[in-house]
C-alpha cells in the first residue's frame, strides 16, 4: 500500500535541532521510501496566528524551503508548497470548525500553554489552530503524519474531527483517519537552559537551541554553555529520570548518531560532562555544519526556492481543489 505522507513547518524562523530530530529527519527517511508520496507543506497560516512580521514572514517561508531541500528532500520527488497559496485549506477549516465541538478544542494545551495568562487576549486563529492542521491533514487523504511529540494531541483531534465529520453526514470512509508517526525515542527536543522545557523558536535566549543555521562556533559555544548538573555521567539508565538535562543531551547524540542510548550511557559513564559535550559538539558540527552551509548557499538562489514553491503549489492545488469540491457538495453547497 502506498503510505500518503503529510506534514508541516511553521515559517517562524529559527528552525531548530528539535524540529530537525523531532520532524525534518523523518521527512527526509520518507520522501527516500519509494512506497511513499510526501506533501510537505509550509504553514503559513498557522504562524501568523502569532504576529508575524511581513517582510521576514516572506525571507521565512524561503528559508523552510531552503531547509527542507539543505536537509535532503528532493523537491522533484516531494511536493513542498506553502499552504496560504492553496485556498482549500482556509475553507475546509471553516467547514471542519462547524463540525468540531468547542470542547474538544479547550482541551488542547499547546493553546493553554502560548495564550499564557492572557487568554482573553489571544486570537481566534491561535485557538482554532488545530483545525486547520486538521484541514490540512484531511484535504490530501493522507494516511500518515510525521510529528514531533508535542503535535501528538492535536494529531489525535484531527483523527476524532475525521470521524465526526464523516459521522455528520454518515459517510464511513470519506474523511481518512491518519496515522501518526511519531519517533519512539527523543520525539521532544528539550531546551539546552532546561531540561523540562521544549526547545522551541520563540525562546527569547539563543544559547536554548542549535540553530539549522548555526556554524560550527555557535554549536560548539551553545554544547560548552549548555546546562548540566554537577554529577559525573550516568552510569545507568535509571539515574535519567532525575536529571533532565543529562537525558536531553544524552538524547540527543543517540539520535544524531542513530545510536543506542544503553551503549552511550556505558561509553560515558562516570566521565566529566565537559568530555562528553567535546564529543557531542563534534557530531552536532558533523551533521548540522553541512545542512547550514547549503540553506546559505540555497537563499542566495531566491529564483530556485520559488521556483520550488510554485511547482509545489500546482501539484498541491490539485488534489486538494479536488478534496473541497467533495466537501462542498457534502454539505450542500
Ligand atoms: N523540541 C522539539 N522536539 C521535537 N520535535 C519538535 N518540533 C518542534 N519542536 C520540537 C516538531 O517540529 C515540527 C514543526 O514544528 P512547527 O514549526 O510547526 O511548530 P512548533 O511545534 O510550535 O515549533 P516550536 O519550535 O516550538 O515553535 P514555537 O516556539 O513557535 O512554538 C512539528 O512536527 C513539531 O512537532
Amino acid at each position: 500500500m502506498v503510505k500518503k505522507i503529510f506534514s508541516g513547518v511553521q515559517p517562524t524562523g529559527n528552525l531548530h535541532l528539535g524540529n530537525y530530530l523531532g520532524a525534518i529527519k523523518n521527512f527526509v527517511e520518507l520522501s527516500n521510501d519509494q512506497t511513499s508520496e510526501c506533501v510537505f507543506c509550509v504553514v503559513d497560516l498557522h504562524a501568523i496566528t502569532v504576529r508575524q512580521d511581513p517582510k521576514e514572514l516572506q525571507n521565512n517561508i524561503r528559508e523552510t524551503v531552503a531547509t527542507f531541500v539543505a536537509s535532503g528532500i528532493d523537491p522533484k520527488k516531494s511536493i513542498i508548497f506553502n499552504q496560504s497559496r492553496v485556498s482549500a485549506h482556509s475553507e475546509a477549516a471553516w467547514i471542519l470548525g462547524c463540525s468540531a465541538p468547542m470542547g474538544w478544542l479547550n482541551r488542547m494545551t499547546q493553546f493553554k500553554e502560548k495564550a499564557g495568562k492572557d487568554k482573553e487576549k489571544a486570537s481566534i486563529g491561535l485557538y482554532s489552530y488545530p483545525v486547520l492542521m486538521a484541514a490540512d491533514i484531511l484535504l490530501y487523504d493522507t494516511t500518515h503524519v510525521p510529528v514531533g511529540d508535542d503535535q501528538k494531541q492535536h494529531l489525535e483531534l484531527c483523527r476524532d474531527i475525521a470521524q465526526k465529520f464523516n459521522n455528520d453526514y454518515g459517510l464511513t470512509d470519506f474523511l481518512k483517519v491518519p496515522e501518526p508517526l511519531i519517533q519512539k525515542q527523543f520525539s521532544r527536543i528539550m531546551s539546552l537552559k532546561d531540561g523540562l522545557k521544549k526547545m522551541s523558536k520563540s525562546e527569547i535566549s539563543d544559547l536554548s537551541r542549535i540553530n539549522l543555521t548555526d556554524d560550527k562556533s555557535q554549536i560548539v559555544n551553545k554544547i560548552k554553555k549548555a546546562k548540566t548538573d554537577p554529577l559525573p555521567m550516568p552510569s545507568n539508565f535509571g539515574e535519567l529520570e532525575k536529571r533532565p538535562e543529562a537525558r536531553n543531551l544524552l538524547g540527543i547524540y543517540a539520535s544524531v548518531t542513530n545510536s543506542n542510548l544503553e551503549d552511550l550511557i556505558k561509553e560515558f559513564s562516570g566521565k566529566n560532562f565537559s568530555q562528553f559535550k567535546e564529543s557531542l559538539s563534534q557530531v552536532l558540527v558533523d551533521k548540522i555544519s553541512p545542512i547550514s552551509l547549503e540553506i546559505k548557499k540555497l537563499l542566495n538562489d531566491k529564483k530556485y526556492l520559488d521556483e520550488i514553491l510554485l511547482d509545489g503549489y500546482e501539484k498541491a492545488n490539485k488534489i486538494a481543489s479536488k478534496k473541497i469540491e467533495n466537501i462542498r457538495e457534502i454539505v450542500g453547497f
